[in-house]
């Protein structure tokens, strides 16, 4: 039987994205909806693993099952970190087209146009064992919004330095090899593994 999972996340990219990572592997993600769980924890921690602790811990107490977060953003060097951990909750309102608009608008006069985003995984078990795991990928914010269909939030402005290309140009498989959130979920796999919790599917 399959390892089970619950995803302490409401963000469908993210979901997708994990799901991706790990469909080699003997485990099962469920989400806050197949839970029937209708829970937005209010992220009012100061770094990304802060974050991904308070979510992880608001879903913990309704299910005795092992949850992961993820708690991520993207830092702009010449912006200083921003948006950084509150890239989600600014321009709350806005669509990410208009965030978008708005960080090329800010870096309308920066020639440094080097940004990285992090991803930071909390892995809670039911016996409040806790890990964390931090991945990051690096690259340039671009000129232009780039209008191809992959990807979610900043990732029609995001051009990655590994990949070459924005991140909107990018599968997911292609994604996670190199992006911050399949970095930090590498390490999630490897402790999985070493756990035994685990295993990868064979090949038939
Ligand atoms: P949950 O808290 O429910 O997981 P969220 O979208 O609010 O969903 P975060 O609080 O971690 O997630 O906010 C991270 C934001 O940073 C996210 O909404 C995106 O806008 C952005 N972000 C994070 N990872 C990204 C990625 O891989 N590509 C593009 N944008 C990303």
């Amino acid at each position: 039987m399959n390892y089970e999972i619950v995803l302490a996340t409401n963000n469908q990219a993210k979901v997708q994205e994990i799901r991706t990572f790990f469909k080699d592997y003997t485990v099962t993600f469920l989400t806050l909806d197949d839970l029937k769980l209708k829970l937005k924890p209010k992220e009012t921690g100061r770094t990304f693993l802060e974050n991904a602790l308070l979510k992880a811990k608001a879903v913990s107490q309704h299910v005795n099952k092992t949850v992961i977060a993820d708690d991520s953003g993207l830092q702009i060097d010449a912006l200083q970190g921003f948006p950084g951990v509150y890239s989600s909750r600014w321009l709350e309102d806005k669509t990410y087209e208009e965030k978008n608009k708005e960080i090329l608008r800010l870096m309308h006069v920066h020639k440094n146009r080097k940004a990285q985003f992090t991803s930071a995984i909390v892995i809670l078990y039911p016996h409040k064992e806790m890990r964390f795991f931090v991945g990051t990928t690096i690259g340039k914010i671009t000129r232009d919004i780039d209008h191809h269909p992959n990807g979610f939030g900043y990732d029609p402005i995001f051009f990655s330095d590994e990949l070459m290309k924005p991140f909107s140009q990018a599968s997911i498989e292609e994604k996670n090899t190199i992006s911050h959130r399949g970095r930090a979920a590498a390490k999630l796999l490897q402790c999985l593994l070493d756990k035994r919790l685990i295993t990868k599917i064979k090949a038939r």
